[in-house]
C-alpha cells in the first residue's frame, strides 16, 4: 500500500528552547522519512486556515498568537500509519499528563499561560493531513 504522510510543526515554543533537532531525532529514529523539512514563520491566515476545526473555541485567539509569535519547524513526515505512529510519539495534549517516554511527556510542561504549550503539532487522521500538507507545502 501507499506510504501516508502527516504534517508534524515543532512551534515556536519547542524551536525557542532548541528543541527541533530532537523532535526530527525522535521521528527518525522511530523510522519514518523526512519528506520535506522547512523552518517556517507562519502568518495569521495560514494557521486560522491550520486550527478552522477550532474555530470559535476559547484558545485559537491566544493559540494563534502563540503560533505565530516566532518560526515554527514544519515537517511533513511519512511511512506506513505515520498518523497515528506520530501522534503516538507526541502524547496527550496536556503535557501535564502525556506519558513519559513521549515528546510532550519529556520535553514540555504547563507554564501557566493561557494556551497549552505542547511543542507539537500533528494531523489527527489522513484527512486532515493532506489538508493540512495542501495547505502549508502546496507544492508536495
Ligand atoms: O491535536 P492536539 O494538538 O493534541 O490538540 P487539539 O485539541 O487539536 O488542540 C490544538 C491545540 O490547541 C493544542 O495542541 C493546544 C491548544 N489547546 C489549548 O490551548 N487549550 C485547550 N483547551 C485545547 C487545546
Ligand atoms: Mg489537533
Amino acid at each position: 500500500p501507499l506510504a501516508q504522510r502527516t504534517l508534524v510543526l515543532v512551534k515556536p515554543d519547542g524551536v525557542r528552547r532548541g528543541l527541533a533537532g530532537e523532535v526530527l531525532r525522535r521521528i527518525e529514529a522511530k523510522g519514518y522519512t523526512l519528506a520535506a523539512v522547512e523552518l517556517r514563520h507562519a502568518d495569521e491566515a495560514l494557521l486560522v486556515e491550520h486550527y478552522a476545526e477550532h474555530a470559535g473555541k476559547p484558545f485559537v485567539g491566544p493559540l494563534i498568537a502563540m503560533m505565530s509569535s516566532g518560526p515554527v519547524l514544519a515537517i511533513v513526515a511519512e511511512g506506513q500509519r505515520v498518523v497515528e505512529g506520530f501522534r503516538s510519539l507526541a502524547g496527550a495534549t496536556d503535557p501535564t499528563l502525556a506519558a513519559p517516554g513521549t515528546i510532550r511527556g519529556d520535553l514540555a510542561r504547563d507554564w501557566g499561560r493561557p494556551v497549552i504549550e505542547n511543542l507539537v503539532h500533528g494531523s489527527d487522521s489522513p484527512t486532515s493531513a493532506e489538508r493540512e500538507i495542501a495547505l502549508w507545502f502546496p507544492a508536495l
